[in-house]
């Protein structure tokens, strides 16, 4: 038997409600700018293609992430101080996870937060196997709503939430401050959160990193339609679209567009979708950060950045915030 199916580890399901997807997408389709939420880009085919997104050379942001993680472990590891319970919100690289729990002394538990149970199974499983130390104590729930913190055979004595990634970036700002929110309660008095942001830079490095020359980037945004076309029985012709990804200057973030080549009527859960010729629908978002504004958004939030760490080019930042 493989290590990721053999259920090591228990368990805690807080059973999350998934809005139907159906209501979302339409309701995403239906407005004047057409929108599809960027989470449904995550099923199994989404995920294979952004794990090989993390490893193009346009996409700096991955590569950087780890940089940082390699050449600071022992100061992290210094701050965050020993036994500390790791909470890391949704599915975080496990190559990253691994970096912090080596950097840690004595950490009490890893305590992983996701709303996709079998993938956090997986996970969470192979985190035990690979560190039979460590309690490992998986929590199925939406991270955004209140959920019971599991009590670790050791005491911690800091809870570190961990959410690495810029994934903070695919959030609006009002969403980005409520999610720190919930960071912050999650985290408790005395405790820290140990965030990747990935930082503002020249258009030309952020748009060849969501308009790769393998065209994988473009294969992750078709994909949102394949999956459509699967699941609500849509007939989106993925030849009559184009991906496109281009900085927003005004707004701060990258977006990735699907763009429609001709006047088409698509069917989409048996409703009439109409576009235009060059219409396009908003398929995802990813906001950068200059410090100065994270550190506002934080502070807005409750937390204090107490160090920001960036790799040798200053593309990306891993921040200590604490509470
Ligand atoms: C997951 N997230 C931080 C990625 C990003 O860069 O916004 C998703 C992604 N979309 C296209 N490439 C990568």
């Amino acid at each position: 038997m493989s290590r990721s199916t053999a259920a090591v580890v228990a368990l805690r399901d807080y059973h999350p409600q998934q809005e139907s997807m159906r209501d979302t997408i339409l309701e995403g389709l239906r407005l004047p700018q057409k929108t599809l939420p960027a989470f449904y880009f995550y099923d199994e085919r989404g995920s294979q293609l952004f794990d090989r997104i993390t490893e193009l050379p346009e996409y700096y942001l991955t590569r950087a992430e780890l940089a940082i993680m390699r050449e600071h472990g022992a100061e992290i590891g210094a701050l965050v101080g020993e036994h500390a319970s790791i909470i890391e919100l949704g599915s975080g690289s496990s190559l990253k996870t691994r970096l912090l729990i080596d950097s840690l002394r004595e950490p009490a538990a890893y305590v992983p937060v996701e709303i996709a149970r079998d993938q956090l199974m997986v996970a969470a499983n192979s985190i035990a196997a690979d560190y039979p130390n460590l309690e490992v104590l998986p929590i199925c729930a939406d991270f955004s709503e209140p959920f019971d913190l599991p009590h670790p055979r050791i005491a911690p004595l800091r809870n570190l939430v961990y959410f690495p990634g810029s994934t903070i970036g695919n959030f609006h700002s009002d969403e980005a401050y409520d999610l720190l929110l919930a960071m912050r309660r999650i985290a408790r008095k005395g405790g820290a959160l140990l965030i990747g942001v990935d930082l503002k830079k020249d258009r030309a490095t952020l748009e060849r990193a969501y308009n790769d020359a393998q065209g994988v980037t473009a294969q992750f945004n078709f994909n949102m339609l394949v999956r459509l076309n699967r699941e609500l029985d849509a007939t989106f012709d993925l030849n009559a679209f184009r991906h496109r990804a281009i900085w927003n200057e005004a707004r701060g973030r990258i977006e990735m567009h699907l763009v429609s080549q001709r006047a088409q009527t698509v069917l989409v859960a048996g409703e009439r979708v109409e576009f235009r010729a060059g219409e396009y629908i908003l398929s995802e978002c990813s906001y950068k950060y200059t410090r100065t504004q994270f550190a506002a958004l934080a502070a807005e939030a409750g937390f204090e950045v107490e160090r920001v760490w960036t790799d040798a080019a200053s593309l990306f930042s891993v921040q200590y915030l604490t509470n």
